[in-house]
């Protein structure tokens, strides 16, 4: 049996002075480092869009960021140009172990379609490849890590879940959009909720076996 460590878009447009930032995004990059020394597989993911993509602000005539809309069928939140593909923004942070994670996972390709989880678009219409990755390597139990808690963190987990993974949050290295105050809370309280383990990054030893 194999424990796998997902890391959740650890790129610059998600850090302090990026386009979608994420109040002390930057910290989580030296903790996921640390506890990157306690796995033998680590996936990421690498949120990946072009730049007409449709969950931005900017495609739509008269919205902003934050702005609700209908993106064919879903309910989207639009938000700011971010991770555009190819650009320095969609990079991973520079002090990132980039050189342990075997395997990337690009989402957000598309353009009609949101893609907050590593698993599936937010309509589940396309796998992104990474749960026949993770059977393929006998992965039974799965910890994540990253930005943002609230949304591609929160997906992730509860993707995993369902999916069958005995599934660990690593709070501490998270951070929130917090697009209203209190959503990284509600967000934990949601995942609790399914049955996902919210553990603290010195407690790894405990369950990572
Ligand atoms: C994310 C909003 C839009 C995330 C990605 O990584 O949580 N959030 N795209
Ligand atoms: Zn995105």
């Amino acid at each position: 049996m194999t424990n796998c460590l997902i890391l959740v878009d650890l790129q610059y447009d998600f850090m302090p002075g990026g386009a979608l930032a994420v109040q002390e995004g930057d910290r989580v990059v030296p903790i996921a480092n640390h506890i990157m020394e306690n796995f033998s597989m680590i996936v990421s993911t690498q949120d990946w869009h072009p730049a007409d993509h449709g969950s931005f602000a900017s495609q739509h005539s008269g919205k902003k960021p934050g702005d609700l809309i209908d993106l064919h069928g879903l309910q989207q939140v639009l938000w700011p140009d971010h991770c555009v593909m190819n650009t320095e923004g969609a990079k991973f942070h520079k002090d990132l172990r980039i050189e342990k994670i075997q395997k990337v996972f690009p989402k957000g390709q598309e353009k009609t379609v949101d893609s907050y989880s590593g698993f599936f678009d937010n309509g589940k219409r396309k796998a992104t490849g990474m749960h026949e990755y993770l059977k393929e390597n006998g992965v039974k139990k799965i910890f994540v890590c990253g930005l943002a808690l609230d949304f591609c963190v929160k997906f992730t987990a509860v993707d995993a879940k369902e999916l069958g993974y005995d599934t660990y949050l690593i709070e501490d290295a998270c951070r929130a959009v917090n697009l209203s105050p209190g959503d990284d809370k509600k967000a934990i309280e949601d995942m609790k909720a399914l049955g996902i383990h919210c553990i603290s990054s010195s407690d790894i030893e405990k369950y990572n076996v």
